[in-house]
């Protein structure tokens, strides 16, 4: 299939898991991807002659206040879809992927193109920024309209239908990792450029330091169990309140034991010598991160909040716990890090959950829907 990804480039999950999907589709399966989106993605690798990346362009104009980009990437969705006989859109996060799929079906519609859409719908899209007044009714228009809708996880389609008016024909295809190349992939794990006493135990966050993210929570929970072992924390990422949580370790004393690593593209590296991932989000729909932490074999402490508890087993890849109990996080923390066999254990168990989301499954999850959508525009 001749398949066109619309996401975000960003070091977002919604971003990585569209361009991991469309790589994967490519590599294992053969399709042909064209990803379209403002610049490169930035966990696209491996170029072929399979994979196509194009850009949009929004010209700036003194006349706008705000620039156009949603007309801007119909215009190239119409002129990609022409171009390459592209056969279906899969877009990754409904504001403004969707609505502008949709505009671009329309008028492929008049030029006698029949496409379909899906969508794929990862969080915030829906939890925080689609329910806002302000893009409610164009984001409900938007789903209903979708040729096939898939959330990332129960908790986010449960979320979308008590806060839109839209049919329930959402499937549940959950984010994934790919074991086999992850097995495959030598990492140098340099654990003394981080740290070298080895009683230290290396505690990982990783996000886009949104407020929502609670990273406040993650020195928190570092300063208990700093109290009980040696520790180094690893605060990997950059946004808003990057500012505010430096801040707070200058104030503290903490810059010493804590390191602030910005947006790095070495991930694996940094997990492959971390003893623990922290994500205490206030909201999570998924929570790709914790996924790529169990990957590498890192127990995880998280939140109980949205998809989160999907994802991290309570008890066995990590411990979940209410949003803001620093108290009992640090607690679950501290107990695992302080027992090598009962940390061991947490370590196997987290890569035996992780397996659970390998990306062969959810491949096959994808294409099926893809064949749904194409039925329905054929049928219709
Ligand atoms: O978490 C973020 O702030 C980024 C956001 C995004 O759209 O890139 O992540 C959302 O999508 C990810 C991929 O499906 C999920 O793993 C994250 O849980 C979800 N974030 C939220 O729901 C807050």
């Amino acid at each position: 299939m001749k398949i066109a990804i619309v996401c975000y480039p960003t070091f977002g999950g919604s971003g990585v898991v569209a361009t991991e999907l469309g790589m994967a589709l490519s590599r294992t399966k053969g399709h042909e991807v064209h990803f379209i989106t403002y610049s490169h993605p930035v966990r696209l690798e491996e170029l072929n002659a399979n994979l196509h990346f194009h850009e949009v362009d929004v010209p700036e104009y003194f006349l706008f206040r705000y620039q156009p980009y949603e007309l801007a990437l119909s215009s190239k969705l119409v002129e990609v879809v022409k171009q390459y006989n592209i056969d279906l859109l899969h877009v990754h996060y409904a504001i403004p992927h969707a609505y502008a799929a949709y505009m671009a079906r329309r008028m492929l519609e008049e030029m006698g193109i029949a496409i379909p859409i899906v969508t794929t719908l990862h969080g915030t899209d829906i939890t925080l920024v689609g329910k806002s007044p302000l893009y409610k009714p164009a984001v409900t228009f938007s789903i209903n309209q979708s040729n096939a809708v898939t959330a990332v996880s129960d908790s986010l389609k449960k979320d979308t239908l008590e806060l839109f008016d839209v049919h329930d024909d959402i499937e549940v295809v959950p984010n994934f990792i790919d074991i086999q190349r992850h097995l495959g992939r030598k990492v140098e794990c340099n654990r003394d450029l981080i740290e070298s006493d080895e009683n230290k135990k290396i505690i990982t966050h990783i996000s886009n330091f949104r407020p929502l993210k609670r990273v406040i929570d993650v020195l928190k929970i570092f300063q208990k169990i700093k109290e009980r072992m040696p520790g180094k924390l690893l605060m990997v990422g950059h946004g808003p309140d990057r500012k505010k949580a430096i801040q707070y370790c200058r104030n503290r004393n903490l810059l010493n034991d804590v390191m602030f690593l910005g947006e790095s593209t070495e991930i694996r590296k940094i997990l492959c010598f971390s003893d623990l991932f922290l994500l205490p989000s206030e909201s999570e729909s998924f929570g790709l991160v914790a996924l790529e932490a169990m990957l590498h074999k890192v127990p995880v402490i998280s939140s109980n909040t949205g998809g989160l508890p999907e994802v991290n087993r309570n008890n066995f890849s990590g411990r979940t716990y209410e949003v803001g109990d620093i108290e009992s996080m640090a607690n679950g923390a501290i107990e695992i890090l302080s027992d090598n066999v009962l940390h061991n254990l947490y370590r196997e168990q987290a890569f035996e959950n992780a397996k659970r989301f390998d990306v062969s499954r959810i491949i096959s999850a994808y294409e099926k829907v893809y064949q749904k959508a194409l039925m329905r525009v054929q049928q219709s």
